[in-house]
């Protein structure tokens, strides 16, 4: 009997989507240490198998947790029993899932006829299309390159932007957590805008004349595709780790700067394993490998989500860096370019000490192999939706994000190093 259970669970996790189906997300507002060390207890505890989507750091910063159905009982006793409290964002999170879903069904059917939506969730076949699209469209400007592939096989398709030769270039990714959606879909909706408004906006006109752009919308292709098909909350790459049972490494803590230090975990089944060593994971490795052979990256920009914050280094230490000020006052004046447009409201300020301390980033490893405009954006929301954003925000995050990045963008060309 219990062969036949463990069999029928084995076969269910390689060929079942998995269900968040009373999952719900709890708010959750920590008001001293010891309150932030209960809520690490419960991390800990890997039965209960609950998922902080912001994490606790210091008291009365806001923490957001998922949590399974069958675990909800204990931890709200737990929470209440530790005078910790809370309250319900999202009441079950398969309903919002569901949403989601019905919504790039009809998206697809709907695309037959009025061609790509930007403002759509799309599978990783459907982007790579989309950029081939892109690359036929512009053929001039726009052309597309493979820099690796990922563990399971799939390219790692980026699209070059320029107007001839090899200049100095700025580096701009995406999806390398792949839960994270409205990332891929703002770097699509980007590309399709730098390809169209070059020639017609001064600004991304002279940038071009005078720098390239590389732009890789798909970072983590399998989490992307698994993201799709099995577990709409996987984070992780997909390799298989020696030894465990569990998969994947979380890519922005598999760099190799201050790599296995605080803030990323040793266990494999963690959502921030940091892997079995730096650029363990191909997908690390083969941007590392472009960046290096190119030799002339001025600027490195990532995009996560959520929060709204605006990002610079360092999260492995916390100590203040050499160029400080010129990075907070341009990630300053950035921030205030996005929020012009719609109101929406950014933090800026190091990784250490807007989030929590991380190790093994990508913008770290950037910035100390020498690109000193080392970014990294978290886009919408604040954790209203979190994760699952409504397609119908996708146009609008991406055209605020897009005056930031332009505000990043200008400043790096007129300051060449
Ligand atoms: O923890 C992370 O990796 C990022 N937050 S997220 O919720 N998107 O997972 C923030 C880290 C940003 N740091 C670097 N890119 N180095
Ligand atoms: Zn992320």
């Amino acid at each position: 009997m219990r062969w036949i259970l463990l069999l029928g669970a084995l076969i269910g996790q390689i060929y079942c989507r998995e269900t968040f189906v009373g999952h719900q997300v709890l708010e959750i507002i920590p008001r001293n240490e010891e309150q932030i060390q209960n809520l690490e207890q419960l991390e800990a505890q890997d039965h209960l198998e609950i998922d902080f989507w912001r994490s606790p750091t210091v008291p009365e910063q806001t923490v957001h947790v998922r949590i399974p159905f069958s675990s909800l009982q204990d931890v709200k006793i737990f929470l209440e029993s530790q005078g910790i409290a809370y309250s319900v964002m999202i009441k079950d999170l398969q309903v919002l899932l569901d949403e989601e879903n019905e919504e790039m069904l009809m998206n697809q059917r709907q695309e037959r006829s009025s061609g790509f939506n930007f403002g759509a969730y799309h599978s990783l076949d459907e982007i790579f299309q989309e950029m081939d699209q892109l690359a036929a469209a512009y053929p001039t400007l726009v052309s597309k390159l493979q820099i690796g592939s990922s563990f399971e096989n799939r390219p790692m398709n980026v699209l070059k932007f320029s107007t001839g030769g090899n200049k100095p270039a700025i580096w701009l990714d995406a999806g390398i957590h792949s839960r994270e959606w409205v990332t891929q879909a703002t770097a699509l909706w980007t590309a399709n805008k730098i390809a169209s408004d070059y020639g017609k906006d001064p600004s991304i006109t002279s940038l071009l004349d005078t720098m390239d752009i590389f732009l890789l919308p798909v970072t983590n292709p399998d989490g992307y595709v698994f993201s799709q098909t099995k577990n709409r909350m996987w984070r992780k790459t997909r390799s298989k780790i020696p030894g465990s049972l569990c998969f994947g490494v979380d890519p922005n803590r598999n760099w190799d700067a201050g790599f296995g230090g605080p803030g990323a975990s040793n266990n494999p089944c963690s959502d921030s394993y940091h892997g079995p060593s730096a650029n363990s994971e191909v997908e690390v490795q083969s941007i590392v490998e472009f960046i290096k052979s190119h030799g002339n990256i001025k600027a490195f920009i990532t995009l996560h989500s959520y929060s709204q914050l605006l990002m610079y280094p360092y999260g492995y230490k916390c100590t203040k860096l050499d160029d400080f000020d010129e990075l907070n006052i341009l990630a300053n004046s950035a921030a205030q370019a996005l929020t012009s447009l719609y109101g929406t409201n950014y933090k800026v300020g190091p990784i250490c000490s807007i989030i929590y301390q991380a190790s093994g980033g990508s913008i770290d490893w950037s910035y100390d192999y020498g690109i000193k405009y080392s970014f990294a954006f978290e886009l919408r929301d604040t954790g209203l939706h979190g994760f699952l954003l409504p397609a119908n925000q996708i146009i609008p995050t991406a055209e605020e994000t897009w005056l930031g990045l332009k505000t990043i963008m200008e400043h790096v060309r007129d300051h060449p190093y």
